[in-house]
């Protein structure tokens, strides 16, 4: 989401990012929806950013088959310390699933949606998918309900999702170009039959940009992922955004490929690398002109459970769900409880940044051409605040502030994909691998911070930051920007060496 600084220097906001009128962020950002899209997304952690910060997500992994193969995909790894599409420790039957969703949404107040996403595709799994929608459209009717697909059996499933109350589907776009498609797809099965190649690339384009009109004819949120390859579709991805968008899209998520050798897929094999941090979001904020752009994506297993980056899997396996007696119809009292304590927060959070007392760079006197944007990393465990020990975070969420802005522009994993065997234990110490992670930050934002990490965020240029505990997180990172530019720190001005000294 962005903040809109309020000051005289507000009007000359930068540009790029998600436009103002609307990236599935704040509630503000979504006043310009009809009421009855806005219902769908607030309080969506996908399809809402600010929302995100509060509300969790879980996804039962009910659906191991698969109509196509990417690239990118091997279904049979699984690690503790993984976590990308397609990998679960546990497939489900609906009814699990379903015993699963009541638990976990009875301990987590907060779990406002439930998605199917894997591990291979769910509609190439109608009856587990479905048939566990329509169990908890009627046991749990105050989720809402996602769905992930490839697209390839979209278009003949558009009334069956409607009819089991899917107001949210995701389809995963990497191409709508065959030539760039049969780079990533290799085959698809239609009709009975492997189809490869060319041919089998146009048929899934074909599918996907069917379904897509399908959906959006009847009203359906639909969000479009796509795998940003780089020599792929990288320089494709932006035409993508303009397909979709036209055809009536809500939001884009582009997301990083992940391609380790360990992984036994293809692009890992093949030594295919994924797009750096800065490649990443430059590709974002190119699409950004055509499209609101998802940035707060954490690429989730098909088993994930909780707050978007904080996978609470382990607590419910099939075994200790078993053991749980829940009691839904007090659980619904509860969640409606804690659900409207939420929102009372974000109407008070949404009242202070367009109110008279939030003023962060009223007083700076300087144009916005007088001074550089920051990228700042704050450690945060939810709740929007700045609330998180240092060495406790396993990820950053990482703003870009500038004299007229404040923009959230993605996430950093300080624990990334375990690559395993010889390199786990390497001689690179945990700190090291944190400091490597956020490079191009210059300050980061946390609850505490130890004397060694201080000392050595400090050496690496990264100001480490413990004054803002518990405060919203976008106030924080303007007040520190204020200080920064008041300092001379980000001051075009000057020179290098002065601004150093400053
Ligand atoms: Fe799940 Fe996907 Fe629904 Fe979200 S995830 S099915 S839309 S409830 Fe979300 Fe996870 Fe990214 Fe997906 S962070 S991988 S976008
Ligand atoms: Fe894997 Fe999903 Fe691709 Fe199927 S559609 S091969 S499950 S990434």
């Amino acid at each position: 989401m962005r903040l809109k600084l309020v000051g005289k220097d507000a009007g000359a906001a930068a540009g790029g990012g998600c436009a103002a009128s609307g990236c599935g962020g704040s509630p503000d950002q979504l006043a310009h929806l009809p009421e009855a899209i806005r219902a769908k997304v607030h309080n969506h952690p996908c399809y809402c950013e600010e929302a995100h910060h509060h509300y969790a997500r879980m996804h039962v992994a009910v659906a191991p088959a698969c109509n196509i193969q990417c690239h990118y995909c091997n279904r049979k790894y699984d690690c503790a310390n993984e976590s990308r599409p397609g990998v679960v420790s546990e497939l489900l039957t609906p009814d699990q699933a379903v015993k699963k969703v009541l638990a976990v949404a009875a301990h987590i107040p907060q779990m406002t949606v439930l998605g199917i996403a894997g591990p291979g595709d769910p509609l190439a799994n109608p009856e587990r998918t479905l048939g566990t929608f329509r169990q908890l459209a009627g046991k749990a009717p105050d989720l809402k309900l996602c769905v992930s697909t490839n697209g390839l059996a979209l278009p003949e499933l558009v009334d069956a999702l409607c009819e089991h109350s899917i107001d949210h589907v995701t389809i995963t776009i990497n191409c709508v170009d065959p030539d760039v498609g049969v780079k990533i797809h290799p085959w698809i099965f239609w009709q009975n039959r492997r189809i490869k190649g060319r041919k089998a690339a146009e048929i899934l384009i074909a599918q996907q940009q069917k379904g897509l009109e399908m959906l959006v004819e009847r009203g359906i949120v639909v969000k479009v992922n796509s795998v940003m390859i780089p020599g792929v579709n990288d320089q494709h991805l932006k035409e993508v955004s303009r397909v979709v968008k036209a055809k009536g899209a809500f939001l884009h998520n582009v997301m990083p490929l992940i391609a380790e050798v360990e992984h036994g897929t293809f692009f890992g094999i093949m030594g295919q690398r994924g797009p750096s941090h800065e490649e990443l979001q430059a590709l974002q904020d190119t699409c950004a002109g055509d499209m609101n752009m998802m940035r707060h994506c954490r690429q989730c297993r098909a088993d994930a459970v909780g707050l978007l980056g904080q996978d609470r899997g382990n607590e419910f396996s099939m075994d200790q769900v078993e053991a749980m007696e829940i009691d839904y119809a007090a659980a619904l009292e509860r969640r409606r409880q804690v659900q409207a304590a939420i929102e009372a927060n974000r109407r008070e959070a949404q009242r202070r940044k367009t109110g008279e007392t939030f003023v962060p760079v009223a007083a700076l006197h300087r144009r916005p051409s007088d001074s550089r944007p920051v990228l700042i990393a704050v450690a945060t465990s939810g709740g929007g605040l700045i609330n998180q020990h240092f060495g406790h975070a396993r990820e950053f969420l990482v703003y870009e502030a500038s004299a007229g802005d404040v923009r959230f522009i993605g996430h950093r994993r300080v624990d990334r994909y375990c690559s395993g065997g010889e390199s786990c234990g390497d001689a690179e110490t945990a700190l090291q691998r944190t400091i490597r992670a956020l490079a191009g930050c210059e300050a980061v934002l946390c609850s505490k911070i130890g004397y060694e990490p201080w000392g050595a965020l400090e050496t690496a240029g990264i100001q480490p930051n413990g004054e803002h505990a518990m405060e919203p997180i976008e106030e924080a990172v303007a007040a520190v920007y204020r200080e920064m530019l008041d300092g001379g720190r980000l001051d075009v001005r000057l020179s290098t060496e002065e601004r150093m000294s400053a």
